[in-house]
């Protein structure tokens, strides 16, 4: 598949595709690829769901694997910050390694805020069909009561800046694929609705 030539910096390259088809990988994994992308303020559960997700999958004898935001930052985006262009960056750069599990056959999970629904849109465009836009939806009152590490209320207190909800935007998605409520729902519950999702949209094959 070819891409947007503005966005490329290099010239001179030629795309390859393999001849190993999305058919084959579904037949070996016993499932088409997806990308479950989880978006939702700081401490709305989407890392604890996405997890929760990827060992029922596992268990279920899924290819799948979890990329988080907290986890990310450490090596692959290590040189990027909180301003808006390095969170750009950084879902830019997510949606494009989602992109990459997803040819390969997997089902990957994302977890990062995701703050901007024109980034998040973007890596619907590049993803295509796989792409599955699930709304960890909770209200900003339980994230902060939350505080699962303190950072609502460092950023009350004006030792965080740009904190989401706080002082940065979070713009909720419009129209998800899914929208869970992981402020009242329980875990199970919201893994259920998602494996639900995933089996509606036809992602298992039979065994
Ligand atoms: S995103 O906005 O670029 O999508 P991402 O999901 O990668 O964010 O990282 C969010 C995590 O970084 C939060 O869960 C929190 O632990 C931490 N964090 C540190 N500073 C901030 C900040 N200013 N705003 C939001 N999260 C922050």
């Amino acid at each position: 598949m070819t891409r947007m030539k503005e966005e490329r910096k290099a010239e001179n390259i030629t795309w390859h595709d393999g001849t190993i088809t999305i058919e084959d990988r579904a037949r070996r994994n016993g499932h088409y690829p997806a990308v479950l992308w989880f978006t939702g303020l700081s401490g709305s559960g989407k890392s604890t769901l996405a997890r929760a997700v990827e060992e029922a999958l596992f268990a279920r004898g899924c290819q799948v694997y979890v990329l988080d935001g907290d986890n990310v930052r450490h090596g692959l985006n290590s040189n990027l910050g909180f301003s808006d262009a390095d969170r750009a960056e950084n879902i830019r750069r997510i949606g494009e390694v989602a992109k990459l599990f997803a040819d390969a056959g997997m089902i990957v999970l994302t977890a990062f805020i995701s703050p901007c629904r024109a980034d998040r849109d973007r890596a619907r465009r590049v993803i295509g069909d796989a792409f599955l836009e699930i709304h960890a939806a909770c209200d900003l009152a339980v994230c902060e009561e939350r505080d699962p590490k303190g950072l609502y209320a460092r950023a009350r207190r004006g030792e965080i800046a740009e904190f989401t909800g706080i002082s940065a935007p979070y713009e909720a998605p419009e129209k998800p694929e899914l929208s869970v409520n992981t402020g009242h729902r329980s875990l199970d519950e919201c893994v259920e609705e998602i494996t639900g999702l995933l089996a509606s949209r036809n992602i298992f094959l039979d065994r």
